[in-house]
């Protein structure tokens, strides 16, 4: 008998994992749920969670400082690096303004005219600009320790770019630090092995727990966000895979939709990042040069999905509290949206922090948050999807803009 591929495996447990949480939800008494969910499914997937997290610090320090070595000459990681981060800038901004005009048709928070609060009890957001000083760190090992992702890829990179300047006399270290990034995506290979029962673990216990019915009052809101992604994810991705890329789009979805699935069920770029990198190399045709350079940065500071949540969610808090925002306040929502999801983190539930940011730039109440907190695993869930995407398409494009994508391997379906 064929074996199941892993692909299916984790496309059979989703399902199983969305029909087991409303089965639990709709019929299973609560302190069954409760039960099941404390003893079986928080710890399974945590489990796997934690798996896919112990790669991430080892491998975006080995991929980067690979990638970025690899590029050989400066000039050519400059060329890349100014493509990419223009891309990953630009398609965050159109992420931003599509996200703006479909709350502004759908007003999804008019009717609700709460009473505004009196002050704000927010969480004191960075500075934006703080966001870039802390970028360099002060200690590499204390931001490895403690897994601060910007840092460790200034520091990877700066770590790169000194070992092409060392030339021969690195060689030696190039290649220890190349073994030890071939075992860390082989160790991905590993704890992917336990996907499909952490997938299936993360998907009913979010299912069981939250239900339709918490989502029903946010509809509005909800759908508002589900459609912008969708628009991002079909219109604008497939557009510039197309277009920009010239690669068929078709075939991309093909075969990253596995990715998006973990990003999914993990609503976490970074637990995503070692199977992205792993799916963009062997699967999509692009040289480990490229991909360990420009997915791991996009994991960090390219968050098209984030943004739109931010877009939409900002609208729809200020409509809650009757503020009708002007045309300037909806300009700064964009640049501070935009550099908010910069500095999102790549784990869960971290947009709505950044959320914060944002609201407070152009005086919207923060407490508007506390609204949309019970469905927004579930957007998290799908604005990841996008986060993740948008880094692969990016990664695509600028391979194939360098004559590097390896257009055979890109084609053939069943890799
Ligand atoms: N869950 C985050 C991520 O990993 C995004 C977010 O919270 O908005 O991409």
């Amino acid at each position: 008998m064929k074996k199941t591929s892993l692909a299916n495996k984790i496309l059979i447990a989703l399902i199983l994992g969305l029909i087991f949480g409303i089965v639990a939800n709709t019929l299973f008494p609560e302190a069954l749920n409760s039960t099941l969910s404390k003893w079986v499914l928080v710890p399974i997937g945590n489990i796997f969670l934690r798996g896919i997290k112990l790669i991430v610090v080892p491998l975006v320090l080995f991929s980067l400082i690979v990638g970025t070595a690899s590029l050989g000459d400066i000039r050519k990681l400059g060329r890349i690096g100014g493509k990419i981060i223009t891309y990953y800038l630009a398609t965050t901004a159109l992420a931003i303004t599509i996200a703006i005009i479909l709350a502004k048709i759908t007003n999804p928070g008019i009717g609700l005219n709460l009473p505004k609060p009196t002050e704000f009890k927010a969480t004191q957001p960075p500075f934006i600009m703080d966001i870039f000083v802390n970028m360099v760190p002060t200690n590499p090992f204390d931001s490895l320790v403690k897994g601060e992702m910007l840092q460790v890829i200034v520091f990877s990179i700066l770590f790169g770019i000194s070992i092409t300047l060392v030339g021969e006399k690195a060689k030696g270290l190039l290649n220890l630090i190349e073994q030890a990034n071939e075992v860390c995506l082989k160790l991905i290979g590993v704890v992917m092995l336990f996907a499909p029962y952490g997938v299936f673990a993360l998907i009913s216990n979010v299912i069981m727990s939250q239900g339709i019915k918490v989502i029903l009052p946010l509809l509005k809101y909800g759908f508002t966000v589900l459609f912008a992604l969708l628009l991002q994810l079909i219109l604008v991705y497939g557009t510039a895979l197309t277009v920009i890329g010239r690669v068929n789009p078709i075939t991309f979805f093909k075969k990253f939709w596995t990715v998006m699935v973990v990003a999914f069920s993990t609503s976490s770029s970074n637990a995503t990042l070692p199977v992205t990198l792993k799916t963009c190399e062997e699967k999509l045709g692009i040289p480990e040069s490229i991909a360990s350079f420009t997915i791991p940065l996009g994991a960090t500071i390219n968050m098209d999905g984030t943004a739109i949540m931010q877009g939409v969610a900002t609208i729809f808090i200020a409509q809650i509290f009757g503020i009708d925002l002007t045309v300037k306040q909806l300009l700064i929502v964009v640049l501070t949206a935009t550099l908010a999801s910069i500095g999102t983190a790549g784990v869960p539930s971290a947009g709505i922090v950044m959320l914060t940011m944002v609201l407070q730039q152009i005086g919207v109440p923060v407490e508007g948050i506390a609204l949309i907190i019970p469905i927004d695993r579930i957007l998290d869930m799908c604005r990841t999807v996008v986060n993740v995407t948008g880094d692969a398409v990016g990664t695509t494009i600028v391979a194939n803009s360098e004559k590097e994508l390896d257009i055979t391997t890109y084609n053939t379906l069943n890799v």
